[in-house]
């Protein structure tokens, strides 16, 4: 593991953004653990949260000219994102949609820069694809370029369908990369080195067994 990727699981347990116990997921699975994102919720955790994305994108060699950061989490996401980046001497337009559209003002369902050229989505974490497809949508009816997404964790789950995850069933299906900053595997890795994970492990290698994709 990289040591971005060991200080993010760091943060993401220190702020209980990685819980364990029993959870239902979107896709109706029952998992024994759960990544909130929310929960980064401090100016000195998402401003640390920010420099590990910035980290994965550098070890990812993405290139891409702006970022969009679904609504709701993926706002802040997008938001330090590109406020690490600029702090490494990268200024780079960000963009973010509303769930709603909005009939006055400015209105519409867009908000910040024009969603132009190729777009890197950043979000939270995959688990089934669902949010990432429409993300892709939204960027594409935008006029915008979908390039590759970048989420905090990827629980490296079976898709919609098969045996392959559902980061490798979006980049077949629409040709872009999805990169994280750590995924399930490392997490088992990182179970080794805290104890704190360390009692779950039966438990997730499991959920893993049951549900997991095919390396
Ligand atoms: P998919 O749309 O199935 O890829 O699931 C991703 C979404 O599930 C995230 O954007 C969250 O809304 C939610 N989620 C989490 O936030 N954390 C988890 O650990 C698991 C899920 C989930 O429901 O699968």
């Amino acid at each position: 593991m990289n040591p971005h990727q060991s200080r993010f699981l760091d943060l993401a347990l220190a702020r209980s953004v990685l819980r364990f116990g029993e959870f239902s997921l979107k896709s109706g699975r029952t998992s024994p653990y759960f990544f909130n994102a929310g929960l980064f919720d401090s100016g000195a955790a998402l401003s640390e949260l920010g420099e590990c994305y910035a980290d994965a994108l550098e070890a990812s060699g993405l290139d891409f000219d702006m970022l969009f950061g679904p609504a709701y989490k993926g706002i802040p996401l997008a938001t330090t994102l590109a406020v690490a980046l600029a702090r490494r001497g990268r200024d780079l337009p960000v963009a973010f949609n509303r769930k709603e559209a909005k009939a006055h003002g400015e209105g519409g369902r867009l908000i910040g820069a024009p969603v132009r050229g190729r777009v890197l989505v950043v979000d939270d974490v995959i688990t089934a694809g669902t949010a990432i497809r429409e993300s892709i949508q939204i960027i594409r009816e935008a006029g915008g370029e979908p390039c590759g997404v970048l989420i905090a964790l990827d629980r490296q789950e079976r898709g919609q369908a098969g045996q392959r995850s559902a980061a490798q069933e979006v980049t077949a299906e629409f040709g872009i990369p999805v990169h994280a900053i750590a995924g399930l595997d490392d997490l088992l890795s990182h179970a080794d080195e805290r104890p704190e994970i360390a009692e779950h492990k039966p438990a997730l290698v499991a959920y893993r067994a049951r549900y997991g994709s095919q390396p």
